[in-house]
């Protein structure tokens, strides 16, 4: 007789706890209510947000800081409402567990038409496979440990969403106990293809007079950071990184020259990255937002690229190589001393200096983000939605890595508030810095009461520039007008926190001072900008992205 001494339901919580889940984010339904009290009687907190779509964009915050994520959702009208955050999380490599509810087995006829779904119970399946790397419906609760397990170590080694479904009657069926959780073996290297490849990067390296070092978000999601480190250190090479990788290391590091995105990037670190004779690019995807949309002067003959599981130089392969087998190797291999390299100006030196301070002058992007370099503490988190204020934010010097977080490739405009809450629950002692759109926030505006609710204190800056001025820039039209809020008196609707409107210098000193001291629930500073006023970076990139006529 096989082992039946557990449930379908208890056997997927168990392994949610051995992975490291500590909360679940969602919103309840009848297909998964049953579920979510096997959530609740397992210690995992269930945190209930606004909407499923809010859920992912925590969910995916919290997966980003703990190095997993999960939500749990009824069937159909919660599945399709969590989508668009979960294709975010696909996009940009975040591990994440959808938990759906599911229709009972006994009811699954095609003759049945069964409430929240579209009529074809094929349907979401069809469309959660191309936004995760696994999507199973666990039909038979003899194959659902099997079938748990494989969607789990799928998500664990690739590093993207996968999506379970357990029908109403599977939660409770007996099936085997879960053993202890072995972790999936990340996928390895070839070791000759590894031998050979360092070789060859070793030697180019010797060779070449200004390298350069790259950083790419494979190396946090990878969890190389340390390995990382240790290869900077040992090289003495100057490293960029990546908009979605700001933060894979240390930017008071000495090392660390800061972000490179092409024309948007301040001169002096496009300088080194594109004067580089050899260019070594570490977990890098260049999407066209790395690229400064394409102003980038790469060239393929000066770079090393290693990501996805292997490594291209100048026009050939290695491969499989792991990116963690080629940094510990790379560092193994440094000589004393570390190499010969260009001159280069540390982030951290670039970009401290005194802002003066006009208590009557009105809040510029410019001056409030060189306002905010001051302000950033060593535990701080700055999350930055997709409008100006994610390109503001890059030149922002962190002090610790991971304390950056923008949906900086997939770009969905909103991620940024539930992404607070999921931060703030994965890291509890940090203290969150997050800077929004007026028109961002009115996408899930909703989870500041969440946030609330959970007694959580980040510091929200809402910046209010009377729309969406960063399609304004692109191409005005009246559809970059919103409906203008009183956006600070959301603390007061929602119940927690406190907010106030700035428009002068002297105000925000006298509001962030405050906001620095509570501890009490959420503050929000809401920012009265100029509707055209922008960061020098936004200006470069609309310059490249309007109509050419
Ligand atoms: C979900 C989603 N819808 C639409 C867009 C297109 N979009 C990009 S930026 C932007 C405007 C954002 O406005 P706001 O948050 O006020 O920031 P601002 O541009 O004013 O800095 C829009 C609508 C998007 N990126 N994501
Ligand atoms: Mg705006």
């Amino acid at each position: 007789m096989t082992d039946q001494s557990t449930t379908v339901g208890r056997y997927l919580v168990e392994r949610l706890k051995q992975i490291g889940i500590g909360h679940v984010f969602g919103v309840p339904g009848d297909y998964v209510l049953t579920f979510m009290d096997r959530i609740i009687e397992s210690g995992i907190e269930f945190v209930g947000t606004c909407n499923e779509l809010n859920a992912a964009y925590a969910a995916d915050a919290y997966g980003r800081v703990n190095g997993i994520g999960a939500l749990c959702v009824t069937y159909g009208v919660g599945s399709f409402s969590a989508l668009n955050g979960v294709a975010g999380a696909f996009a940009e490599q975040v591990p994440l567990v959808v938990i759906s509810g599911g229709p009972r087995m006994a009811l699954r006829r095609p003759s049945m038409l069964l409430h929240h779904s579209v009529g074809d119970l094929g349907a979401l399946t069809k469309v959660y496979e191309n936004v995760t790397v696994a999507t199973v419906v666990l039909s038979d609760p003899a194959q659902a440990p099997d079938q748990i397990d494989a969607a789990l170590a799928a998500c664990l080694v690739q590093k993207r969403p996968v999506a379970i479904e357990i029908p109403v009657d599977v939660v409770d069926h007996p099936c085997r106990a879960p053993g202890p959780f072995a972790p999936p073996a990340p996928a390895g290297s070839d070791p000759d293809s590894l031998d050979e490849a360092l070789d060859e990067i070793m030697a180019l390296m010797a060779e070449a007079e200004r390298p350069a070092i790259l950083a790419g978000i494979e190396l946090h999601r990878f969890g190389l950071l340390e390995s990382f480190d240790d290869l900077v250190d040992k090289s003495g090479l100057p490293v960029a990184s990546n908009l979605l990788a700001k933060t894979v290391i240390s930017e008071r590091h000495p090392q660390a020259i800061g972000v490179y995105e092409g024309a948007m990037s301040r001169p002096e670190v496009r300088r080194v990255v594109e004067d580089a004779d050899l260019l070594l690019c570490l977990g890098a995807w260049m999407s066209d937002i790395d690229l400064g949309i394409y102003t980038a002067r790469l060239d393929e003959r000066r770079m090393v690229n290693a990501n996805s599981g292997r490594v291209r130089i100048h026009h050939h392969f290695y491969a499989p190589i792991a990116l963690g087998d080629l940094v510990r190797g790379l560092a193994a291999r440094m000589p004393a001393g570390g190499l010969r390299h260009g001159p280069f100006v540390p982030a951290a030196k670039a970009l401290d200096a005194t802002t003066a301070i006009e208590p009557e002058t009105q809040v510029s992007v410019k001056w409030l983000f060189s306002r905010v370099n001051e302000l950033i503490g060593d535990d701080a988190i700055v999350i930055a939605d997709a409008g100006d204020a994610l390109f503001a934010a890059a030149d922002l010097v962190m002090h610790r890595d991971v304390g950056f977080l923008g949906q900086a490739f997939y770009l969905s405009i909103g991620y940024t508030l539930p992404a607070t809450l999921g931060a703030q629950l994965a890291a509890p002692t940090r203290r969150i810095m997050t800077f929004i759109g007026d028109g961002a926030i009115q996408m899930t505006v909703q989870e500041f009461s969440t946030i609330a609710r959970h007694q959580l204190n980040p510091i929200v800056f809402v910046l209010n520039n009377g729309g969406y001025t960063a399609e304004r820039l692109i191409h005005e039209g009246p559809y970059n007008d919103i409906q203008g809020w009183q956006n600070y008196r959301l603390p007061e609707l929602f119940g927690g926190g406190w907010g106030v409107r700035v428009t002068t210098q002297g105000e925000f000193e006298a509001a962030v001072e405050k906001a620095l001291a509570f501890t009490g629930g959420p503050s929000l500073i809401e920012i009265m900008l100029d509707p055209l006023d922008s960061s020098d970076q936004l200006k470069r990139l609309c310059a490249e992205l309007a109509p050419k006529r």
